[in-house]
């Protein structure tokens, strides 16, 4: 007969060798917001929390209400707990040092509280990304040197999704484990232990829309992925929800790559380096995947501005692979 394991079993069983207490502690803190935001999210269409808040953040996008609420909900469970010494977040102009009232501990968290907001108000799935770095300097409270770290430093990172279920997904650098909340009990179980990217993968993703404004390497990746290049492997079919975390989660398992292209007049693209593409990137390479900026690595890019953007390809190493090689074919042309 199968185990039942919680979420805090499993963390307990698990954590790494240098984990005293204090990150295993903030992995429950962690589960903890999501079972709130959860909570909230279920509700959504039952309270008068749809609708905009009439905020702007400092991505120029419309705050919505239940934006801000994640977002708080998740800077109040971390804040006094001793265990972070940072904090960033993509809803907040500036990174967050723990307070000087609370103990400052030897970790950071990098967050976007509720991915896909555009899906909020018409309810479909949208999900919260975290990253876990430990903090550079035990001594010092922390610094934007503490939030500004490659993706390859990371310890922890993953998602919730709120989708048909609630699913929280992580990786400790010991591969991905997924769980479900069971709403009755308030428990996250493991339903999915040790995820892989299944090859071969069934699906790519991106948004068609864009097509005009992207580079010839790309255009080109985008037919091979449709099969008028040679590939290997049965033909691709295409997904696009436009919530990050629904379409990564469901490559994730179904084998697939999410592509969210450098644009001719948007060069960085749309998705946020510390707080989406880092943690994403660890957990594909966790999984046994990878992802790429199209030219190099996603986990070696130096940050050097909280809210710095990246073109994004993550997903089956073997489709991520190709892209660099068209991007490379490109920029071997044009020189
Ligand atoms: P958000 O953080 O403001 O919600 O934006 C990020 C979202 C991602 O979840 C998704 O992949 C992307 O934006 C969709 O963008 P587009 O509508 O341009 O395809
Ligand atoms: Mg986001």
């Amino acid at each position: 007969m199968s185990k039942i394991v919680t979420i805090e079993r499993f963390i307990f069983d698990y954590q790494p060798d240098y984990a005293r207490g204090e990150f295993t502690n903030l992995l429950y803190d962690i589960a903890l917001a999501a079972k709130v935001i959860a909570h909230k999210t279920n509700r959504a269409g039952l309270t008068d929390i749809l609708g905009r808040a009439g905020a702007t953040n400092i991505q120029g996008e419309q705050q919505q209400k239940l934006d801000v609420f994640a977002d708080d909900i998740i800077f109040r469970i971390c804040d006094h707990t001793g265990r972070l010494c940072a904090m960033a977040s993509e809803e907040r102009d500036e990174f967050m040092p723990i307070p000087e009232q609370y103990k400052k501990g030897s970790y950071v968290l990098v967050y976007d509280p509720l991915d896909g907001s555009s899906n909020i108000d018409v309810n479909v799935s949208i999900g919260t990304i975290f990253g876990v770095y430990r903090c550079v300097d035990w001594d010092l409270r922390g610094r934007i040197e503490d939030v500004l770290q490659p993706g390859r430093k990371l310890v922890a990172a993953g998602y919730v999704l709120f989708g048909s279920s609630t699913m929280l997904v992580y990786t400790t650098g010991q591969g991905v484990n997924g769980f479900t909340l069971d709403p009755e009990l308030g428990e996250f179980l493991l339903s999915h232990e040790n995820m892989r990217l299944p090859d071969p993968p069934a699906y790519y993703s991106v948004n068609h829309a864009y097509y005009e404004r992207w580079s010839p390497g790309v255009k080109r990746y985008l037919h091979w992925l449709q099969g008028s290049e040679e590939r290997e492997g049965k033909p691709l079919s295409s997904r696009y929800i436009g919530s990050l975390v629904a379409d990564f989660h469901r490559n994730l398992l179904r084998g697939g790559v999410f592509c969210y292209p450098a644009e001719n007049n948007k060069p960085e693209g749309k998705i946020r380096l510390l707080y989406e593409a880092g943690p994403l990137a660890f957990l594909a390479e966790q999984a046994g995947g990878y992802a790429s900026n199209g030219r190099s690595p996603i986990l070696d890019i130096e940050p050097t501005d909280l809210h710095q953007r990246t073109p994004l390809f993550v997903g089956n190493r073997s489709l991520v692979y190709q892209v660099e090689k068209f991007l490379q074919d490109e920029d071997e042309a044009d020189s």
